[in-house]
């Protein structure tokens, strides 16, 4: 299989974690490259232009960070990110990593593109205050310290959505203000696959 990637996409990040999780990093061969210089390779594997992409070994491409990983759960399914005992909850909780992490992902592409006032627009306050709405929730729910035998595609979500706040948007300073979710945060990123895949 191959993987497009870069080093800062938190989407590609997740994936990247998922194979790690899944004993499944040898079977892949990363495709470091540039969704924002139109790179022509990742363009001819995926239309869209965008990252995370997974070329299957029958040569089918893969987008959405999402079902890149519903997919590789499927070619092994142990240790399964989305065990079939907790399903609701696993996606419930992927549901608002990912979320957090569009908020956060867009709100840094917005200013890329066209300043840091953009922030004052309708749409980026509308970002903000989903931002704020999710880490008052993942702090009312994150209350226990995660298992460091397992993990899932929920816990993953979030721990990258999180690092990528600190990484990119340090100002929302979401560790300071939640001690308990900083306690959680720590003891999922303190994982190989998180080490590895630390944003740079
Ligand atoms: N919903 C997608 C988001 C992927 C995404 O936005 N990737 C960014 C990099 S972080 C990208 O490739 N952007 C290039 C572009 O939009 O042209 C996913 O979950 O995979």
């Amino acid at each position: 299989m191959e993987l497009y990637l870069n080093a800062t996409s938190p989407y590609a990040r997740l994936t990247r974690i998922v194979l790690l999780e899944k004993g499944l990093a040898e079977t892949v061969t990363l495709k470091w490259c540039d969704p924002w210089a139109d790179d022509a390779e990742l363009l001819k594997a995926n239309p869209a232009g965008r990252i995370p992409a997974l070329v299957t070994e029958e040569g089918a491409t893969l987008s959405e960070s999402m079902l890149i990983a519903v997919y590789l759960d499927s070619v092994s399914p142990n240790p399964p990110m989305l065990p079939a005992a907790n399903m609701a909850e696993v996606m419930h909780l992927a549901g608002l990593g990912q979320n957090l992490m569009d908020a956060a992902f867009t709100t840094v592409i917005a200013r890329k593109h066209y300043g840091n006032a953009i922030d004052e627009s309708e749409l980026g306050q509308r970002r903000s205050r989903a931002i704020q709405r999710l880490l008052n929730q993942l702090k009312g729910e994150l209350g226990e310290t995660p298992q460091p035998s397992t993990i899932n595609l929920g816990e993953i979500a979030i721990a990258v959505a999180l690092d990528y706040l600190a990484f990119r948007l340090p100002e929302v300073s979401w560790k300071e203000e939640n001690p308990q979710l900083q306690e959680w945060h720590l003891a999922v990123t303190a994982r190989a696959s998180f080490q590895e895949t630390a944003f740079v």
